[in-house]
């Protein structure tokens, strides 16, 4: 089932006609719409003359997240005021947030690219679609509300938080389809099934805002009864609706006919071939608000563009890796938090719960791997908890390069998390920094 089939499906060098086209377009208006690009593409000697392959967007210079902040709150809209329909901002904790604008004709692109991805999916205008995302000025709920209005779902917006009603409603409502960070459908999991709840009309699991390893999916499916999908987004570009995996799950169709995509080496920002690895960088063709050519999105993928088996041209992302920025930098060696999910994977007796605390002892910095036991009792038996505390380690030491201390620790006892997970309390330096 598609949404717009004719897109979804377009042969891709009409596909890649209308990028050229729609490059053109954009990076002419934002010349003439936005002071800072003005600047950047007069100083770069750019226009949209310039731009005669999709290749020449490499003349063009990266935006990034700290040219969006230093234009606070609205310098780089694109249309006065009076034409911007809505705002939301980025979920960062610290400073000032990354705030983005929409016109009413991006809103309605908006919400046509969340039905692309939710009816990939498998959602239906049959379904009804409990929203479990924090409303407000976070991208998550209003995105998906919209997308699954528009094409035709009966939507519950529960917003995040007070899980037991949401059980609660989920049981009345008979709600079909859960929207929610992985996080928090995992503790939502846990809980129906301490309550023994089994009478749940769970179908699909649309889960974005952040990433979710293996482990965390099936377990997830099992509790929940669901099949469960990734979609992915950013605030800059639009918010959820940049891609999404179809039933296939074998990478998530990006909507190339408004965001176009590229991979580039994060140290040297030099373009990467095809196929390789690195940091996912996105030009948005048809915003009219808040236009952004060439964003650093600091996430890391790789793209395949052979056609999907649900018949979807539309290039594929691979499962985001991680953040260049989530990098931690322990004892000199780069550790990135999903090299230590997929060290745990797989391992019995350990739940899907983690956190790393990293600290710094007597100038040396020491990472300390916390895991939670699913089984209380193996708490009491001394040797087979250290066994497995070894077993963990040499597996860290085998992936990361480093000795990490492990701790099992009780199970229920690590938090539990509404919105986005955050796993990593770095205890160096003055300013305790935790991050996701
Ligand atoms: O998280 C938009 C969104 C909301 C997407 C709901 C999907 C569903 P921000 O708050 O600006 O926007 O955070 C964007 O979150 O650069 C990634 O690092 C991370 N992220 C978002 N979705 C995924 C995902 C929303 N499916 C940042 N897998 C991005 C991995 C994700 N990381």
């Amino acid at each position: 089932m598609y949404w717009q089939k004719d897109i979804e499906t377009m042969k891709r060098s009409d596909l890649e006609r209308l990028q050229l086209e729609r490059l053109r377009y954009i990076v002419d208006y934002c010349y003439n719409n936005v002071p800072f690009y003005h600047e950047r593409l007069k100083k770069a000697g750019v226009t949209a003359d310039k731009i005669k392959t999709l290749k020449d967007i490499e003349y063009i210079p990266y935006t990034t997240k700290d040219d969006i902040r230093e234009n606070y709150p609205f310098n780089m809209f694109a249309v006065p005021m009076r034409k911007v329909a809505r705002v939301h901002a980025s979920s960062g904790t610290t400073g000032k947030p990354t705030v983005v604008g929409y016109t009413k004709n991006d809103l309605d692109m908006w919400a046509d690219t969340v039905a692309r991805i939710c009816v990939a999916a498998g959602a239906t205008e049959d379904d009804i679609a409990q929203i479990s995302f924090g409303y407000g000025l976070f991208t998550g709920a209003l995105g998906l509300h919209y997308g699954l209005e528009k094409l035709g779902a009966c939507v519950v917006p529960v917003s995040s938080g007070n899980t037991q009603k949401q059980i609660m409603l989920m049981r009345d409502f008979g709600t079909t389809l859960l929207i929610s960070t992985p996080s928090y459908a995992l503790y939502l999991g846990e809980v129906i099934k301490e309550m023994g709840i089994d009478d749940l009309k769970l179908r699909v699991g649309l889960f974005g805002g952040e990433g979710c390893s293996k482990d965390i999916r099936e377990q997830i499916e099992k509790t929940l009864g669901l099949f469960a999908t990734d979609n992915y987004g950013m605030s800059e570009i639009i918010g959820p609706g940049v891609s999404g995996e179809c039933q296939q799950r074998c990478g998530l169709h990006i909507n190339e006919d408004h965001f176009l995509p590229e991979i580039i080496d994060s140290e040297t920002g030099q373009v990467k071939e095809r196929g390789e690895c690195g940091e996912l960088v996105v030009t948005t063709l048809t915003k009219e608000a808040f236009p952004v050519l060439r964003y650093r999105t600091r996430d890391i993928t790789k793209l395949d563009y052979d056609t999907c088996k649900c018949g979807r041209t539309l290039v594929r992302m691979a499962k985001v890796m991680g953040r260049s920025d989530d990098m931690l930098i322990i004892k000199g060696v780069n550790v990135f938090p999903s090299q230590i999910e997929s060290a745990l994977e797989g391992v019995s007796h350990i739940g899907p719960h983690y956190q790393l605390v990293v600290r710094r002892v007597n100038a040396r910095d020491t990472l300390e791997v916390k895991v939670e036991l699913v089984d209380g009792e193996l708490l009491e038996k001394f040797s087979e908890l250290e066994q497995l505390a070894n077993m963990i380690r040499n597996r860290l030491h085998s992936i990361l390069g480093l000795d990490a201390k492990v701790t099992l620790v009780e199970p229920k006892s690590l938090e539990r998390f509404e919105g986005k997970a955050k796993r990593v309390l770095d205890l160096r330096g003055e300013n305790p920094k935790s991050e996701c």
